[in-house]
């Protein structure tokens, strides 16, 4: 029988709504997974010269950063403090002549990876083989990045790795016979002396005496005698938003060249308590000695001015570099305007309607003054979002230095609401109110600047630099940390790889339209071989751009040591410069197009 009108009406209403709700659940799911990369496909457009895809999966690249969980005090607020560690650094470890790159995760318990280019297109994880894996736990801390550098000029290269605790160097060694990579990794930081535990972002390579052998400097984010795991106390915060002098030591190490080093911080004028959260040396003032910039939260930059090897003076503030307070999050440089200039890019926070700290680009006045210019805003780079890491480097081989930038701060998985709100009433508060953790509001699955447009920035040469990243296929919105380039297919194009902070690893492979011509510098020096804070000048069509091979650049980040020129339409060049850590200068005139120049120190 039938049932009666009203409950068969009532029936068919509660079907079509339940159907209605599957189905709004199921299309809501497939929005969330798909949120991140938007469209595969979306190529095609050839206006600025190249495309980027997405291809790490294809390359047979598959890793997922895990975030550390720290002590349980902190977890109304653990997606903020456990909110980097996302890293990668490349080099050629094996020296078979292709790029390959370390990865690091957060996660106690969790992997490393190094993806050992195969030189086919694909990558290989071998950390497990060389030792570089296992290498995050609460005893030891865990991964928040790493840096190569040749640090006892054998020629092959080694690896710092720093954590929120023991820093560890690893050496580069030869592996038994019947190996199948060949080489392998040691421990030696305890009989290199390196600190027992520093809470570092940061660290890199450089040699500030010029004695040859490349020393290190680490930078401290959280004091050293913070246990994140084991908490004795909630006041572990920044003292103040904009001034805060209650983070991390630093540690410049001065390498004996006996495999052991010694910590100079102190006698060489270093006494930085800053929240650092970015490094990188160059030399910025044109000594012939590399400077150390400084990115800091909740602060000013530092600009350390290398005295001859024997001492460094913060001149960030008569500089200019260090007037305002901002979040600083990355250290990169470039010569932005092809004139040998050294830019420096520092990122900060920008989010409309709540905080627009707005990025700096610090050129160096051609004056003589040592002053430096922001010109972030002037060229359009200055609104990046919750900025991190980003890079210099010719993505369109045309001949000038474009921008990539990663961003955004904490996705929230569910509750799509901000946490902008009581983070501004946290940060308007005193300074014994800011520095206890206890005292900040509670995240409650809320986003912090989650799900925010990368940018990529072209340079038109002539003082302009312009988004293209949605049209060129930087399309995700993960929440980014570092970026790398390098040219991972020996095709004289330069690949972005971006390590995501609780995402997946990027790699946009880079289709440079043909005709564009380029070159290529890998440099061995004979002071440090791997060659750290020399200098190339490329002269061609009248213009000249500088270059500096540097170790640690961005954010937890180290981009490829070769050195890259994008020429346009030219098939020629007058000339590359080359000087030398050691102060040496080597000069190739007319050197080829469209090739790697393998060059030693003569
Ligand atoms: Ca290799
Ligand atoms: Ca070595
Ligand atoms: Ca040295
Ligand atoms: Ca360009």
């Amino acid at each position: 029988m039938s049932l009666p009108l009203r409950q068969r009406i009532a029936w068919i209403v509660w079907t079509v709504v339940l159907i209605a709700s599957l189905a709004a659940v199921y299309a809501l799911n497939r929005q969330a997974e798909g949120r991140h990369l938007a469209g595969d496909e979306r190529g095609g457009d050839t206006r600025f010269g190249f495309q980027l895809r997405e291809s790490a999966e294809a390359m047979g690249v598959d890793f997922t950063h895990q975030a550390p969980t720290f002590d349980a005090r902190l977890n109304h607020i653990m997606p903020q403090v456990a909110a980097m560690g996302a890293s990668v650094t490349v080099a050629d470890f094996d020296r078979d002549g292709w790029q390959d790159f370390y990865v690091t995760n957060s996660g106690e318990g969790s992997l490393n990876r190094l993806y050992r280019n195969n030189g086919n297109g694909t990558f290989t994880d071998v950390a497990q083989i060389v030792g570089l894996a296992d290498v995050n736990e609460r005893e030891t801390g865990v991964s928040m990045g790493s840096v190569w550098g040749d640090f006892d000029n054998d020629g092959w290269e080694d690896l710092l790795l720093y954590r929120y605790g023991r820093p560890e160097l690893f050496r580069n060694v030869p592996s038994p016979p019947d190996c199948v990579i060949c080489r392998s990794f040691v421990p030696v930081g305890e009989r290199a002396g390196l600190p027992a535990w520093v809470n570092a972002n940061s660290a890199t390579w450089l040699d500030y005496d010029r004695d040859g052998f490349l020393d290190l400097f680490i930078a401290g984010y959280w004091p050293d005698n913070v246990n994140l795991w084991k908490l004795e106390t909630t006041k572990i915060m920044p003292e103040s938003f904009e001034y805060a002098n209650n983070g991390g030591r630093k540690y410049l190490l001065h390498n004996r060249g006996d495999g052991t080093f010694e910590d100079r911080t102190d006698a060489m004028g270093i006494r930085s308590r800053r929240w650092t959260l970015a490094i990188t040396a160059a030399d910025l003032l044109g000594t012939g000695y590399p400077d150390l910039f400084l990115s800091n939260d909740y602060g000013v930059s530092e600009l350390f001015a290398n005295q001859s090897g024997k001492r460094f003076d913060d001149i960030a503030a008569q500089t200019g570099v260090g007037m305002t307070p901002k979040s600083g999050m990355n250290a990169s440089v470039g010569d932005v305007f092809n004139d040998g200039r050294l830019g420096i890019y520092k990122t900060n926070i920008s989010e409309p309607g709540n905080l627009l700290q707005g990025n700096d680009l610090w050129v160096p006045k051609s004056d003589g003054s040592k002053r430096f210019e922001n010109l972030a805003s002037a060229l359009g780079v200055d609104l990046g979002g919750w900025s991190w890491g980003a890079q210099f480097g010719d993505l369109n081989n045309d001949g000038t230095q474009d921008i990539y930038l990663t961003n955004g701060y904490v996705s929230a998985t569910g509750d799509r609401s901000s946490y902008w709100y009581d983070f501004g009433v946290i940060a308007g508060g005193h300074s014994t109110i800011i520095g206890d953790a206890k005292n900040w509001p509670p995240m409650r699955g809320r986003s912090f600047s989650g799900y925010q447009r990368k940018r990529v920035w072209l340079n038109d040469g002539a003082g302009q630099m312009t988004d293209v990243a949605q049209v060129v296929g930087a399309t995700d919105t993960y929440d980014g940390r570092a970026v790398a380039l390098a040219d991972l297919g020996n095709r004289g194009a330069l690949d972005v790889i971006v390590a995501n902070q609780r995402g997946p690893l990027l790699i946009y492979r880079n289709a440079v339209q043909p005709g564009r011509h380029w070159i290529q510098f890998q440099l061995e020096g004979k002071s440090n071989r791997s060659a750290i804070g020399t200098r190339v000048e490329l002269h061609w069509n009248g213009k000249v751009q500088a270059q500096e091979v540097a170790a640690a650049s961005g954010f937890s980040a180290q981009s490829q040591r070769r050195v890259h020129y994008g020429l346009g339409a030219a098939a020629a060049v007058d000339r590359a410069v080359i000087r030398w850590p050691s102060g040496a200068m080597q000069t190739m005139e007319k050197p080829a197009v469209d090739r790697l120049h393998k060059v030693k120190e003569e």
